[in-house]
């Protein structure tokens, strides 16, 4: 997509409220998942001081990608590390899957009031519930500042987004949103988890990312055991003359190494373009010996810490490409 198709966050006045704050030097860090010792190794790592709960840079600040709760050991230190960096001015915590679930958890259907956004199936009631203990007596209070979460993150050289940056889909949430990435209210809310509209749609690329069907019959097992009918698309790349498992995020052997039909990806699906700005996203669950980029602006730090891999992060200068030699491990 060229970038004049959408408003520059410039000069509609909203890209200083994005990035507040923050000067060229961003550390992003990839999805915690409940595990806070690691954060605070990797914080440490990084140079961030402070006792007092909210650990901070003289020159620097932390951009969040999301997924801080659900799977780890310290679902509540890490919120409590998470927030009190953003409270002092240290941090922005973009909003990831997992906490839209979790606000969707309680979340009320526009249709059927007596149901939640988000259906109670016995794997997910497994998956929540360790974050809801948690969370505790001020659940609700918990829930609202989830809610809260940006969505994305911009600023003059850098982006970030929890898993794929979609210039239409922001565009459809800046609008939803008064001109802003946050203030996922209830009514809100409600418009993003009406099935087949189009802020579900525009909400669905940037915190689970685009997704591929797969060919009829066939079908897959997502890490919590639900079945999944999809892979996850290589945003960033054409999907045409590629196979479902060339073009897969992680090259699993399970996908058919058959091509992809032209039918089965969106008239007008655009990828991130090469001349674009150096994007940040976490959720993809990546493995290998060291973290390293996928494409020369397009970098993935969930290396799957909760699965026994590093938390990753990846230190942000301002320079135009991604450089292998600047991601940090804990
Ligand atoms: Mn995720």
């Amino acid at each position: 997509m060229q970038r004049d198709e959408h408003p520059h966050p410039g000069e509609n006045g909203t890209r200083a409220a994005f990035d507040a704050g923050l000067g060229s030097g961003i550390d992003f860090i990839g999805d915690i998942h409940g595990h806070a010792s690691r954060l605070r190794d990797l914080l440490d790592r990084l140079g961030y001081r402070g006792a007092s709960g909210a650990p901070g840079h003289p020159e620097r600040s932390v951009v969040f990608l999301g997924d801080y709760v659900d799977r780890g050991p310290d679902i509540r230190e890490t919120l409590e590390i998470v927030r009190g960096m953003v409270d002092a001015g240290n941090a922005i915590a973009l909003m990831g899957n997992h906490e839209y679930n979790t606000v969707a958890w309680f979340t009320p259907r526009p249709d059927r009031p007596e149901e939640s956004c988000r259906r109670h199936t016995p794997i997910r009631r497994r998956l929540i519930t360790p974050t809801l203990d948690a969370l505790g007596t001020d659940r609700e209070e918990w829930i609202r500042w989830m809610s809260d979460l940006p969505l994305w993150f911009e600023s003059e050289h850098a982006r970030a987004v929890h898993a794929s940056w979609d210039a239409r889909s922001i565009h459809r949430l800046r609008d939803l949103l008064d001109g802003s990435n946050r203030g996922l209210d209830r009514a809100r809310m409600q418009a993003t988890c009406e099935p087949g509209s189009s802020p579900a749609h525009a909400i669905q690329q940037l915190l689970k990312g685009r997704e591929i069907p797969l060919p009829p019959g066939m079908s897959l097992r997502d890490p919590e055991g639900s079945p999944r009918g999809h892979i996850r698309a290589r945003w960033f790349e054409s999907p045409s003359g590629r196979t479902y498992r060339e073009y897969a995020f992680t090259r699993d052997e399970a996908f058919p190494d058959e091509p992809i039909p032209a039918e089965a990806v969106p008239t007008d699906f655009v990828p991130y373009g090469a001349s674009e700005p150096p994007v940040f996203v976490g959720h993809y669950w990546m493995r290998g010996e060291r973290p390293s980029r996928l494409a020369r602006n397009v970098a993935c730090l969930d290396w799957s810490v909760a699965r026994g891999g590093p938390l990753v992060a990846y230190r942000f200068d301002g320079e135009s490409e991604i450089d292998d030699s600047k991601f940090v491990t804990a």
